[in-house]
């Protein structure tokens, strides 16, 4: 229908149509590791597998994700038949969809394929490590499946190993149905690869640390590898190295050099969130830098639609890159009318700024091949009230960049820390029409002529004792005039040194439905999910830079592009391949 093409995403990830959540665990093959020690090692313990010299996939990524063959909608609401669906690509922007990699055919997974990782062993077998659901109580275990075929670039197809499931809930305890989610396995210095596995034992959620030799029987290692007070287990965690300050990615199973950081990154209460601190190799154990119990002051990865992220070490670009689901935000009948519910946010470069506590995420720089017709603009100035329309792009498709530079400091309004705990109520409350000291000013997309519509990204900026915080929102509330939407304002906070850094960067990608925003290069995201009518109706949008702050803002640069549709699992001639 017309509804369903006009929300569908341009260049965002998803399949042709059905339900679509968790990347389950995405990598590049072609690392061109030799064939080592290990490897020979590899050989003897999986003596099925010809290794035929270091495995050479060409930079293909493999994209793996949680998808319904059966419609738009959740089968882990009913605990059937939730499968793995494939696509690759060379890009992380165009992708070929394949037939599902996985699916439940065997006694371990027999109600589902659920959320994992792929793996690839010392540089030349991929292996799949996943969670299946036993029954319809939704009992879980892990299972593993491998390519059938390593010389297919593709890897097309994947057979379960005769020994699933490798690893059973035996643990006192241990709430069976809150067993799951295999990580990527890493190698520790005794040569053993690790997995984590998120449970719930005793009530409380705790990362499960396995380890193995050859990645076939595992052994739980007593101590998890972190828990804390969680009421809820943790879903889909990740566990990676960053070193302070450095953009290069690193692979968890090479060496990781010293003052490098590990992230713990938990999905729980629709939220994803991370923990940075060191890996105590000794004790196998992640040590926090901070602990911090009360979960709502953790920082979060996105503080929009977004989650269930995975992120993987690419290779070919030597850099980690991340990305999550991001669910349909209208309603469960809107997306059995269009067909196709859930996409996933644009892949990310991650890393971990040099003061050792804050992520950033970009988008990976390949998404910019898609920008055309840009259009620049120099040396603006944003006084109190100030709205200066953005011509002359696609405004349902585009990438936008603006810097806003407060020409004085002095305006910012007194920070009240109990603001933490609840940023979206600020959000609500010092919305884009509440004027303020220094903000709140941002962009306006998606808007209709009267403004009816209309959807607000925007700063404000307060000062705390030494330091200045800004308040970064995303404000759906007049994104649509259509009912039954969730429209809620995202926002978060993020410390910025205003008098040194001057200028606070603001990057939107819009794609019809979603809308992704990067505050102060990357060092808070927000991604949204919004259905106006006036995209619907073709009256056109517009996108507007705004100031409604006292302190006039200067914008010394602007640039947006229209964005071009990516070839997101369409096949040649158009057709899509389900
Ligand atoms: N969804 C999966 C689970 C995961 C949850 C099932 C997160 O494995 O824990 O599709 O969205």
């Amino acid at each position: 229908s017309i509804v369903s093409e006009r929300y569908r995403t341009a260049y965002h990830f998803q399949p042709p149509r059905n339900w679509m959540n968790d990347p389950c665990g995405m990598n590049t093959s072609g690392a061109n590791t030799c064939i080592n020690k290990k490897e020979k090692k590899l050989h003897l313990i999986l003596p099925f597998i010809k290794i035929s010299g270091p495995m050479y996939y060409n930079g293909v990524y493999h994209e793996f994700y949680q998808y319904n063959p059966d419609g738009a909608f959740d089968p882990n609401d009913s605990l059937m038949n939730m499968v793995w669906g494939h696509s690759v690509s060379t890009d992380l922007i165009n992708w070929i969809g394949l037939e599902p990699a996985i699916k439940p055919d065997i006694p371990s997974d027999i109600c589902g394929c659920w959320t994992g990782s792929a793996t690839i062993l010392f540089g030349v077998q991929p292996v799949i490590i996943y969670t299946g659901l036993i029954d319809r109580k939704a009992n879980q275990v892990q299972n593993i499946a491998l390519p059938k075929n390593r010389s297919d670039p593709y890897l097309r197809e994947w057979a379960k190993v005769g020994s699933n499931p490798v690893i059973q809930h035996v643990i006192p305890g241990l709430n069976s149905s809150h067993f799951r989610d295999p990580t990527t396995g890493w190698i520790g210095p005794d040569g053993l690869w690790r997995i984590a596995v998120g449970a719930e034992v005793n009530g409380i959620g705790t990362a499960l640390l396995y380890k193995s030799e050859d990645f076939m029987s595992w052994t739980r290692i007593e101590r998890p590898l972190y828990s804390n007070n969680a009421l809820n287990m943790w879903e889909c965690l990740d566990f990676f190295a960053v070193v302070p300050g450095s953009n290069n990615g690193l692979d968890m199973s090479s060496e990781i050099p010293s003052g490098a950081k590990h992230v713990l990154k938990v999905s729980i209460n629709s939220c994803d969130m991370y923990i940075v601190g060191v890996y105590d190799l000794k004790r196998d154990e992640f040590v926090p830098d901070t602990v911090q119990d009360d979960n709502r002051l953790w920082t979060r990865i996105d503080y929009g639609t977004f989650y269930a992220s995975k992120s993987f070490f690419d290779s070919k670009h030597g850099r980690r890159v991340i990305w999550a689901w991001s669910n349909e935000t209208d309603s469960y009948s809107d997306d059995i009318a269009k067909g196709w519910a859930g996409i996933h946010s644009i892949p990310r470069t991650i890393w971990l700024d040099g003061d050792g506590k804050q992520l950033i995420q970009w988008p990976v720089e390949e998404i910019e091949s898609l920008r055309i017709n840009e259009i620049n603009h120099q040396g603006l100035e944003l006084k109190k009230g100030d709205l200066f329309e953005i011509k002359g792009i696609d405004t349902l498709q585009a990438d936008v960049e603006i810097d806003f530079e407060p020409t004085s400091i002095d305006d910012a309004e007194t920070f009240d820390p109990s603001w933490l705990f609840d940023p979206r109520k600020q959000c609500r409350e010092a919305d884009a029409s509440v004027h303020g000291g220094i903000g709140p000013f941002g962009l306006v997309i998606l808007a209709s002529d009267n403004m009816e519509e209309h959807t607000a990204v925007h700063f404000r900026v307060y000062k705390s004792e030494q330091k200045y915080i800004i308040l970064m929102c995303s404000d759906l509330r007049r994104s649509s005039l259509r009912p039954g939407l969730y429209t809620p304002a995202y926002g978060g906070f993020f410390e910025f040194d205003l008098e040194n850094e001057k200028r606070i960067s603001l990057r939107t990608l819009i794609d019809r439905s979603a809308v992704e925003s990067f505050g102060s290069g990357g060092r808070i995201c927000i991604t949204a999910r919004v259905y106006p009518v006036a995209l619907v109706d073709d009256d056109g949008a517009h996108m507007y830079a705004f100031n409604n702050g006292s302190t006039t803002v200067r914008v010394p640069q602007l640039r947006a592009w229209s964005m071009k549709r990516a070839q997101v699992n369409v096949m040649k001639g158009g057709s899509v391949i389900d």
